[in-house]
């Protein structure tokens, strides 16, 4: 299986790469991490996208705060899969990331998640892998499966909650 190289602008953004490197864990899906700015070692950066392909990565995962560049550098350096995190900084709760990220001009995309979207991100590389992966296909609908499950359980027992709540 490719792997999912995963890249992020500072250890601060840790805790987001935490989620999605416990969701790529439970997939079985290999991944490698390494922290590289757009801004303080732009040269690592665009080793590293210039290499991926030729060094077993199938998609990538770029997470980075505020005047968020990286997802953005990264793409512009290889033609596989960019998915872009914003992370949230301790100002304007992440909204300069977001759109540092998603905004993305014509020719350079980055399939950009949530603020802190850590999950989604692997997931969404997890999709990707599958396209050529019926047993990763496979593991991504057991999952939705029992996701939805779990939301009918909670549909089941929400007026029973009510009613104690009530009482
Ligand atoms: C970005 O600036 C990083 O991705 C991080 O989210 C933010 C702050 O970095 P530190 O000052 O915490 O290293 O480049």
């Amino acid at each position: 299986m490719k792997k999912v190289g995963i890249v992020m602008g500072s250890d601060s953004d840790l805790p987001v790469i935490r989620k999605a490197t416990d969701t790529l864990d439970s997939f079985g899906i290999p991944y490698e991490v390494h922290i590289y700015s757009a801004h303080r070692t732009p040269e690592q950066a665009r080793d590293f996208a210039l290499g991926a392909a030729d060094n077993g990565f199938g998609a990538i995962i770029a997470a980075a705060g505020m005047a968020a560049h990286l997802a953005g550098a990264i793409a512009a350096n290889t033609v596989l899969p960019v998915i872009g995190i914003p992370c949230k900084s301790t100002t304007l709760d992440g909204i300069d990331a977001l759109l540092s990220t998603v905004q993305m001009p014509s020719g350079i995309p980055v399939a950009t998640v949530a603020i802190n979207g850590g999950v989604n991100a692997a997931l969404l590389c997890a999709q990707i892998l599958a396209v050529e992966d019926p047993e990763l296909r496979g593991k991504l609908e057991a999952k939705r499966e029992k996701d939805s499950a779990a939301v009918l359980a909670k549909d089941s027992a929400v007026m029973d909650r009510l009613k104690e709540d009530n009482n």
